[in-house]
C-alpha cells in the first residue's frame, strides 16, 4: 500500500504525483498543511527529519526527497518506463534533475514565498510565523524565508532566483530543438520534474515567460503536458481556488515591477 505525505500546492509533491498519476498508481492521501506548521510536527519530522514534503510511505518503508521517490517509483513499478533505456539518454535525465535539486527547488521556492504565500504568513500572528520559520532545520533555508517573507520581490535573494528560474526556462527551449521531449523521445521524469516549475510561474502570472511568442518549443511542451490526463489527477484537482486566487493576485501585482528583472536575468 502507498502512502503519500504531500501538499496540494507545493512543486515537490506536484512532481511525485505526477508519476504516481502517469503509473496509475492508487495511494492513500496524508496532507501535511505547509501554512500553519504541520511539517514541523514530531509524528512527521520522523518520517521526514528535513521537516518537507513529499514523503512516500510503501508497505512501511519510508521514502523521502521528491526526485529520488520518482526513481524509486520507476523501480519499483516500471510501467510505462520514465527513464530513455539508453545510458546517454539516462544521464541527460539525470542532469536536469540534478540541476532542479541543486538549485530549482530553492528558487522556486524563494520567488513563490516573495509573492504568494507571503502575504497569507504576513497575516498570522507573528509569533506563529516566527515559531515555524525558526523550526525551519536548514540554518541557509530560514534565514532565506524570514528574508522573503519580509522583504517580499525586493529580498536580496529574489533577483538570482528569479534568474536561475529564467535561465532554466532558456535551457529547456534549447534542448527540445532536438527531441520532443526533456526526457528524450517520450515523457519522463525530467518533464515530471520540469512541469511543477511551469505551472509555478503560470500560477503567479508569469505566463508570458512560457509563451510561444517567447519560448516556442516550450510552450508547446508545456501545452502538451498539461493535455495529459495525468495533469488533471495530479495538479489540477488538488488546487483550492482561493490559493490559486493568492498567487494570481500576488503575481499580477508585482509583474510590472517582475518582468523588466526577466529580461536578460539569466543566472
Ligand atoms: N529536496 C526536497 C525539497 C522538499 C521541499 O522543499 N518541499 C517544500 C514544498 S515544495 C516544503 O515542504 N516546504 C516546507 C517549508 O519549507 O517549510 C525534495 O525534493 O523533496
Amino acid at each position: 500500500m502507498l502512502e503519500l505525505y504531500h501538499n496540494a500546492a507545493s512543486t515537490c509533491s506536484q512532481k511525485v504525483r505526477i508519476v504516481l498519476a502517469e503509473k496509475n498508481l492508487d495511494y492513500t492521501s496524508r496532507p501535511i498543511d505547509l501554512i500553519s506548521g504541520e511539517q514541523h510536527d514530531p509524528a512527521y519530522v520522523k518520517l521526514n527529519p528535513n521537516h518537507v514534503v513529499p514523503t512516500l510511505v510503501d508497505d512501511g518503508a519510508v521514502f523521502i526527497e521528491s526526485s529520488l521517490i520518482n526513481e524509486y517509483l520507476d523501480e519499483r513499478y516500471p510501467e510505462p518506463p520514465m527513464r530513455p533505456a539508453d545510458a546517454a539518454g539516462r544521464h541527460a535525465v539525470r542532469l536536469w534533475i540534478k540541476r532542479f535539486d541543486e538549485s530549482i527547488q530553492r528558487a522556486v521556492g524563494i520567488v513563490t514565498f516573495a509573492i504568494g504565500p507571503r502575504r497569507m504568513l504576513l497575516a498570522q500572528p507573528a509569533e506563529v510565523r516566527e515559531a515555524n520559520i525558526a523550526a525551519i532545520p536548514n540554518a541557509t533555508r530560514r534565514a532565506e524565508r524570514a528574508s522573503v517573507i519580509e522583504h517580499g520581490i525586493h529580498a536580496p535573494e529574489f533577483a538570482g532566483a528569479l534568474g536561475q528560474l529564467v535561465g532554466l526556462l532558456d535551457d529547456v527551449e534549447e534542448a527540445l530543438a532536438d527531441k520532443p521531449w526533456l526526457s528524450g523521445e517520450s515523457f519522463g521524469l525530467a518533464d515530471a520534474g520540469l512541469l511543477p516549475y511551469a505551472v509555478r510561474l503560470d500560477q503567479m502570472a508569469m505566463g508570458p515567460l512560457l509563451a510561444a511568442d517567447t519560448r516556442p518549443r516550450l510552450a508547446d511542451l508545456y501545452a502538451r503536458l498539461q493535455a495529459r490526463p495525468a495533469f488533471a489527477v495530479a495538479v489540477t484537482e488538488w488546487l483550492p481556488e482561493p490559493i490559486l486566487a493568492l498567487f494570481r493576485t500576488g503575481g499580477e501585482a508585482v509583474w510590472p515591477e517582475v518582468e523588466p528583472m526577466t529580461r536578460g536575468a539569466r543566472d
